[in-house]
């Protein structure tokens, strides 16, 4: 990862409200999170449209029937959608992401953490009106215990065709200290087998590699002798307890394990070396320390076990902490020109990174031409006083010439001065752009490309913005 420091320029305004807000803090910890496991009445199949692809960021972005989202099993049914949560809040808003024919759902009920008792939301019916592709916000009013799921209940008669749902997001504040159990968000790795099957990025979210053997729904490294890295990341800032690592071929490679610390540096786990397991297996970690983490570096030397040690999953169990930072990744976006209209469209650079390594992806945007002059907008949920931008490029980096902060006020936007790519972040690598000085709060991203520079796409995957709160939610 390329560190790079710039110096924005601007007047200074905001210190008052941003140490208000930071000792607000101090009781509860604002939590937005998409659901990270799914089941339904009823789904269309076992893979696309199933339960699961209500899970994780929207990924469906346009009108259709499209199995990037969850359906039921027929088309006019009553169904409903049953979604999780990592972490227990205090709920203040629900947010159901629809691809198609939106109007069918009645209602939805609220899942407590501690007893699994539902909590009827009333007038919680979609009321008409919502667009297609497009969100039905439901606002939760009045107190409730911690909660950790949503179930979505619809009648498909009402709209005499599949309602299909992309993705669900609950709002709300957390208690620090609460357990949370999450799976790993997003992963690199000093090397993999392919860009597709085998790649850092199969070793993210709930294990989907049910048999010991060489499958590439988890990450594999180039070599099958080598000694490689495997770097996974988390959602939640925790203080750890527990890691467990999902193995699906030749345990026995681990060497180490070290926790990263959100501020970017390693601590090493104790007695964290493999002792061998089965195959499929779990390498359980238990975990003694005051720190707080937000990832994983895996070690591994596989001349020991002479063949691929391969990592399908990997789980952080801990007590929920804050650093003070929020770190969220883009949940809009709009470029001056696109490639596709879902594909390679401004939308792609929403969510986690889902590219899984350097190459032409519709899973990332890209401009009409080649050889354009573009710029990508993204914008994001909670205005921040920014301390970082990270850029994800997939596809010839080395174009950006230079990113905006927008303004969360609409007073306007702040330039960064000298933010452009200086040429060397790899390919797939991330342009990290640190924000020093003191910045009013702002909630977006405007990126500025030049790609006759390079004479090629620069694809962008993800974006994602690291500050302080600043202002109330
Ligand atoms: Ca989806
Ligand atoms: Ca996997
Ligand atoms: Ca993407």
């Amino acid at each position: 990862m390329l560190m790079k420091r710039v110096f924005p320029v601007f007047a200074v305004l905001l210190l008052l409200l941003s140490f208000t807000t930071a000792l607000a803090q101090d009781d509860m910890i604002p939590v937005r999170q998409w659901a990270s496991s799914a089941t339904a009445s009823s789904q269309f199949g076992d893979i696309s449209w199933a339960a699961a692809q209500a899970t994780g960021a929207p990924n469906t972005f346009a009108c259709g029937d499209i199995g990037t989202a969850w359906a039921s099993a027929t088309s006019t049914e009553q169904a409903s959608l049953t979604v999780l949560f990592d972490v227990p809040v205090f709920p203040s808003q629900v947010n159901i992401h629809q691809s198609y024919n939106p109007g069918a759902i009645t209602g939805i009920d609220l899942i407590v953490a501690d007893t699994g008792e539902l909590l009827e939301v009333t007038n919680s019916a979609d009321p008409g009106g919502v667009p297609c592709p497009g969100v039905l916000t439901v606002d939760i009013l009045g107190d409730t215990d911690p909660v950790n799921g949503v179930v979505i209940y619809l009648d498909q008669s009402k709209v005499g065709n599949w309602n299909e749902i992309d993705a669900v997001e609950l709002v709300g504040d957390a208690a620090p200290g609460v357990e949370v159990s999450m799976w790993a968000e997003y992963a690199e790795a000093t090397s993999q087998f392919s860009n597709s099957s085998w790649s850092a990025l199969q070793a993210i979210g709930a294990p989907d590699t049910f048999d010991c053997g060489d499958i590439g729904t988890a990450w594999a490294s180039e070599s099958s002798t080598g000694q490689d890295e495997l770097w996974v990341y988390f959602p939640h800032v925790v203080i750890p307890t527990q890691l467990t690592i999902y193995e699906t071929y030749n345990p026995g490679a681990i060497t180490a394990v070290d926790l990263l610390l959100p501020d970017g540096s390693r601590l090493p786990i104790s007695k964290s070396s493999e002792p061998g397991a089965p195959c499929p297996g779990s390498m359980i970690l238990d975990i003694d320390t005051s720190s707080t983490a937000i990832g994983a570096v895996i070690q591994l030397d596989q001349s020991i076990t002479g063949s691929w040690n391969e990592i399908d999953a990997v789980q952080m169990v801990g007590r929920l902490a804050s650093d003070g930072l929020t770190r969220q990744w883009a949940s809009g976006a709009s470029a001056t020109s696109a490639y596709g209209d879902n594909a390679y469209s401004a939308m792609q650079a929403i969510g986690t990174p889902n590219v899984r390594g350097c190459g032409d992806s519709p899973f990332a945007w890209a401009s009409e031409s080649s050889t354009g002059q573009d710029s990508l907008t993204v914008t994001f949920d909670q205005a921040v006083v920014p301390s970082r931008v990270e850029i994800f490029q997939t596809y010839n980096p080395g174009s950006i010439t230079g990113i905006e902060l927008i303004l969360a006020d609409g007073s306007g936007n702040i330039t960064v001065t000298d933010s452009g790519d200086p040429g060397n972040v790899p390919c797939a690598g991330v342009l990290v752009i640190d924000i020093l000085g003191d910045v009013e709060p702002v909630n977006g991203v405007v990126i500025h490309l030049d790609q006759s520079s390079i004479g090629n796409w620069n694809e962008i995957d993800a974006v994602r913005l690291i500050g302080t709160a600043g202002s109330s939610k």
